[in-house]
């Protein structure tokens, strides 16, 4: 692996949270981005959205702020979604956001907002197409089409890496990744991305073990290897960089009757989980049709920010699979300490791990520094909880090394 994909890589599981947005000319109707599917609504038809879309109240500066006070380090956005419809101003199409009431670019607005606040960026693309006419038609020529917006979106907006979301058409494909990778072309295309940005991060959302040139093995709705709604086909991988991705409630796309939004409390545990078991966390919000993100997740984004100003350090920059399973909780490790994330306290405020060897400096409560007691058997070592935990959701233990 060279040396700009390698340092690529670390970099990119550093940040551990990043924000993902679902928006598109689907926010018109509030019923999730599939609508165009499930809904049977005929191509003619849905090209009367477009027309509406005037998100007049969008502001890259306000998105970008409230990535901020959340503690979210990314942001994976929408390019193109399976409808078809571009939300930048690609040259390859007129089905694009610039030939809207809007004219505006906001790709190009959040890419260069991104850029000053140093939060990297990461493009959503759907290469499952249902309205381009050679999707269903001439093969070559579609290929050249979504290949050339990949490169376009590259090339014009300099992102991190490139998310595709799609691949798994037709049935014959989607449970075989060397008939996909034949069908679709993908490692050949990913090297010659590669060749023009050696650092480029690569992940499709296939659900599949991860081919070579592929950076990221996602798992979508779901914790890594929990596989619980039955479409992540594979355990985690070793040399893969883990990623979970999850709605903030049951759609990606806004829904305007979807109240199921999760509580504070279990996005903390998601993403502690996922720190745990070395993969970051991508949360999604879907913006309404005027440009702006729902109150209701706003407010919970700020409030899991304001538990990561104070536990920050046992996320960011931080591996997992320190210890296996513990009826407690989990933990990450840094350079020069161990984070137990406390999920479940134990009855007798007593935790204990494994911890051969290491040298310890102190124990203290992460979120208010307060020193704990301790005590070391042999290989074990016994923490004592105090009565009252900092945290309902994840009250971490830091273990400073020598
Ligand atoms: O972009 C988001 C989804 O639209 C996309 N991937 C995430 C990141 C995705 N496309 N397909 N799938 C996920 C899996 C397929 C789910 C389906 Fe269904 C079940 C398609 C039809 C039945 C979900 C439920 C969508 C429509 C009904």
């Amino acid at each position: 692996m060279n040396q700009e994909r390698l340092s690529a890589r670390e970099a990119f599981r550093k940040l551990r949270y990043g924000m993902f947005v679902h928006w598109g000319v689907y926010s018109l109707l509030g019923r999730g981005e599939w609508v165009m599917f499930q809904e049977k609504i005929p191509v003619g038809e849905y090209e009367k959205l477009p027309p509406q879309f005037n998100p007049v109240k969008f502001n890259a500066g306000e998105w970008l702020d409230v990535i901020e006070s959340a503690g979210m380090r990314y942001l994976t956005i929408t390019s193109k979604h399976h409808d078809g419809f571009c939300m930048y101003d690609s040259d390859l199409t007129d089905y694009k956001i610039t030939n809207t009431p809007f004219r505006r670019d906001p790709i190009e607005e959040l890419a260069s907002e991104c850029q000053k606040r140093g939060i990297a960026l990461m493009f959503y693309y759907s290469p499952l197409d249902w309205r381009h006419p050679d999707y269903r038609g001439d093969w070559a020529a579609y290929s050249a089409y979504w290949k050339g917006q990949v490169e376009e979106l590259i090339r014009k907006y300099n992102p991190i890496g490139i998310w595709l979301d799609g691949c798994w058409e037709p049935e014959a494909v989607r449970h075989d990744i060397h008939a996909m990778d034949e069908l679709w072309k993908l490692s050949e295309f990913y090297a010659q991305l590669r060749a023009k940005n050696p650092g480029l991060i690569i992940c499709n959302n296939h659900h599949l073990e991860p081919l070579p040139e592929e950076d990221i093995q996602t798992f979508e709705q779901d914790l890594p290897g929990q596989n619980k709604i039955g479409f992540n086909y594979t355990m985690p991988v070793e040399g893969a960089l883990g990623e979970t991705c999850l709605t903030i409630n049951n759609n990606w796309g806004y829904h305007h009757r979807d109240f199921k939004h999760k509580p504070v409390e279990e996005i903390i545990r998601a993403l502690s989980f996922c720190a745990h078991a070395d993969a970051n966390l991508l949360l999604n919000v879907g913006p309404r049709s005027d440009g702006t993100i729902q109150p209701e997740h706003t407010g919970r984004l700020m409030a899991v920010g304001g538990w990561l100003a104070r536990n920050g350090d046992a996320i960011y920059g931080t591996r997992g699979k320190v210890f296996g399973e513990t009826p407690w909780g989990g933990a990450t490790r840094s350079e020069s300490a161990i984070y137990l994330h406390v999920w479940n306290a134990p009855v007798d405020g007593w935790l204990s791990v494994d911890m051969p060897g290491a040298e310890i400096q102190e124990v203290t409560l992460l979120a208010t520094g307060d020193s704990l007691a301790y005590d070391r058997r042999e290989s074990r070592l016994h923490v004592k909880l105090p009565s009252t935990l900092p945290d309902p959701a994840n009250s971490v233990v830091k273990i400073a090394l020598k």
